[in-house]
């Protein structure tokens, strides 16, 4: 979508009528490449806004900075964003002083920013990319988590132990979740401690650790469309798009399948949000840059069938 800066991990919006999109800013590093990502040694974040579909892309100054974040030290990961009474909320994880990942919230005026940093981190939240989503009774949640460089694997009692850097070694046991909570009326903290938004098989049974085809490894979405919650997340080393749907924003979901089959680059994160009458899935991928830490975003369209099930793309076909 747009050439002159590297942007990731693409959460979209409708506010008004037009759409901007919260991505990671990547930057050029030299750390090596690592199962943390220290790669992704981002600072900063940019927003992008389109005026209509397929349109020009305009890039925002500098909406938030690592150095304006009191608790934050580095590592600006994937962003989202949400709006309620006049107000811009943009939610990030990066790591603290202790280089522990938490969950921040800054606050604006304008979608494009400056956004200003709360000085602490959200209470109770923990791990990375944060996503917000506002349910149709005007309820929002913020579904977060991610396993490896993400720590999720290091909260499992509710405070950090280093356990690990990958996952919990336990391939027969339930995978790690991703986490979901009821976020406040100021959209400022949790109204209640954040719960596993538990995605199953078939039969009912959790996801296994062991599964990692299918089960969730980072990057949780969350949209709504025919009165069934679609909650969408990657499934990280085996580099998928992954659906399931539930009945309730809070869960569970039920394993559907992939929908976007690997890009080129490690990872893989997206946002999915009607605009004008249709579905539109962003993700991002290295073409451009050919190193998994600069990346570019890029949007297609996303078909349903009839049952609402999501049809399966291919980055590499037209
Ligand atoms: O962009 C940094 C991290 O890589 C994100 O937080 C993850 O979702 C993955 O895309």
């Amino acid at each position: 979508m747009t050439r002159e800066i590297f942007t990731a991990d693409p959460s979209a919006h409708v506010f008004g009528d037009r759409l901007y999109i919260y991505p990671s800013h990547d930057v050029p590093t030299n750390i090596p490449d690592d199962d943390l990502g220290s790669e992704y040694a981002m600072h900063d974040y940019r927003v992008l806004r389109m005026d209509r579909l397929n349109g020009p892309v305009t890039i925002g100054p500098v909406a938030l900075d690592v150095k304006d974040v009191p608790w934050a030290s580095k590592q600006m990961w994937a962003p989202d964003a949400a709006y309620k009474n006049g107000r811009y909320f943009l939610y990030f994880p990066a790591r603290d002083k202790q280089d522990h990942f938490r969950i921040g919230v800054a606050t604006g005026t304008d979608p494009m920013g400056p956004f200003h940093a709360e000085p602490e981190p959200i209470a109770g939240t923990y791990s990375i990319d944060p996503a917000v989503f506002t349910d149709t009774d005007g309820q929002s949640y913020m579904y977060f988590g991610g396993i490896w460089g993400g720590q999720l694997q290091n909260w499992v009692d509710g405070h950090f132990s280093q356990r690990s850097s990958t996952d919990l070694h336990q391939d027969a046991a339930p995978a790690l979740m991703p986490k979901v909570a009821r976020l406040s009326a100021d959209m400022m903290h949790l109204a209640a401690p954040a719960q596993d938004a538990v995605i199953v098989d078939a039969n009912g049974k959790p996801l296994l650790g062991g599964d990692h085809d299918r089960r969730f490894f980072e990057a949780a979405w969350m949209f709504k469309r025919q009165g069934r919650y679609y909650f969408t997340y990657s499934t990280g080393d085996t580099h998928f798009l992954a659906y399931a749907i539930g009945s309730s924003p809070l869960g569970p979901f039920t394993y559907q399948g992939h929908f976007l089959l690997p890009v080129q680059g490690w990872t893989t994160h997206h946002s999915i949000v009607e605009w004008e009458g249709q579905w539109l899935l962003f993700y991002a991928d290295t073409q451009l840059s050919n190193k998994n830490h600069l990346r570019n975003v890029k949007v297609t369209p996303l078909s349903f069938d009839a049952q609402g099930h999501i049809q399966t793309i291919d980055p590499f076909l037209p």
